[in-house]
């Protein structure tokens, strides 16, 4: 099943056009790709690179939080997101720092600017731990994917709980056609430290089994793409506990494939090397709701993979 991830960065580097993007990095992409894992055979955390599965467990339980501040996030050690609330504090007033400007860029062409980078970054950082009223001005991402799935807005300044929601329909019509999350909230996108790329995703129950299909608009194929992959496929299993099904397929459906540039090294070594069998989830059995679910009820087992491939973020 690896193999279905290790075809589309193939596809990618052989019939990739070349495209410009967002962050000025340029990008080899494909429209359209779709990929089946069937998590019946076992948990899709690639083998051929090692995937830090607790980074994945930390951002979901804070997704199903309903929460966009990274304080929950470095509190876990977690900082996948830093770079983002980095990004809008550095452009607030309060911050006095050296110019900070097109920092993703520079950090990797100029040494000095990396250690005055890592040093404010640090800074950030302590000061998100230990600051209350810094981490709520500052750590927010905006209405992200957590606030949109457990908090979207209503015009009458109610909310909707779609995950809640979504959840029961699985229990009470399980044969729904409508057992959809969208996280695209067109009134939030412009306000989003980073308009949501794992877009909108739908549930699927046939013979005791729960799919889950996602529509990814945009996906960074070697660095985002193992943990969305990941990551859904560990939201699947925690609302199959919930409701009592076994795991079916997870089909991963994404828009604009892309490799960035300066992945291609890197995702050409990760196609030499040799896909060992997935790990195998365990949840703690006796966590009957999702949202009780925290990072020691979570374990992998079984996971054996080759080093890690690392590679710089495009911001
Ligand atoms: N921007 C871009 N350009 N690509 C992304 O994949 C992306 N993902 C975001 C936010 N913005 C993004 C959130 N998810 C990493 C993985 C997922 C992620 C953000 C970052 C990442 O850097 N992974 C590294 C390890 C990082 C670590 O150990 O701290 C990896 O090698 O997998
Ligand atoms: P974009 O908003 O210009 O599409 O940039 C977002 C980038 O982040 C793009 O490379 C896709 C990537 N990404 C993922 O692949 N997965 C994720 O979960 C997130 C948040 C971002």
């Amino acid at each position: 099943m690896e193999e279905a991830y290790l075809a589309l960065g193939r596809k990618i580097l052989e019939d990739g056009h070349l495209k410009e993007d967002r962050t000025g990095t340029g990008t080899r992409s494909i429209f359209g790709y779709q990929m089946r894992f069937d998590l019946s055979e076992g948990f899709p955390l690639l083998t051929t690179k090692r995937v830090p599965f607790g980074l994945i467990k930390s951002e979901l339980l804070w997704f199903l939080k309903g929460d966009t501040n990274i304080r929950f996030l470095l509190q876990h050690n977690n900082h996948i997101w830093d770079e983002w609330a980095f990004e809008r504090y550095i452009k607030s007033d309060d911050y006095q720092g050296p110019d900070m400007t097109d920092f993703g860029h520079r950090v990797l062409t100029d040494e000095t600017f990396k250690e005055s980078y890592e040093n404010e970054h640090k800074k950030f950082c302590d000061l998100i731990l230990s600051d209350e009223k810094f981490a709520a001005k500052h750590g927010e991402l905006g209405n992200i994917y957590g606030a949109q799935w457990r908090h979207w807005e209503t015009k009458d300044n109610g909310f909707i709980d779609q995950l809640k929601n979504v959840i029961d329909m699985i229990k009470k019509t399980p044969d729904s056609r409508r057992l959809i999350v969208s996280a695209w909230n067109p009134e939030d996108v412009p306000s989003m430290a980073l308009p949501p790329c794992h877009t909108m995703f739908q549930f699927y129950v046939n013979d005791g089994k729960l799919s889950c299909q996602l529509y990814q608009r945009s996906g960074d194929v070697f660095l985002g793409v193992p943990f969305n992959i990941a990551s859904y496929a560990l939201l699947t299993h925690l609302i199959a506990q919930e409701t009592g099904l076994e795991v079916g397929d997870f089909v991963h459906t994404i828009g604009d494939a892309h490799l960035y540039t300066n992945h291609i090294d890197q995702m050409n070594e990760q196609l030499t090397r040799e896909i060992r069998s997935f790990p195998t989830i365990k949840l703690n059995q006796e966590k009957n709701s999702v949202f009780d679910f925290e990072m020691e009820d979570i374990v992998i087992e079984g996971y054996d993979p080759h080093p890690t491939i690392k590679a710089p973020i495009a911001v």
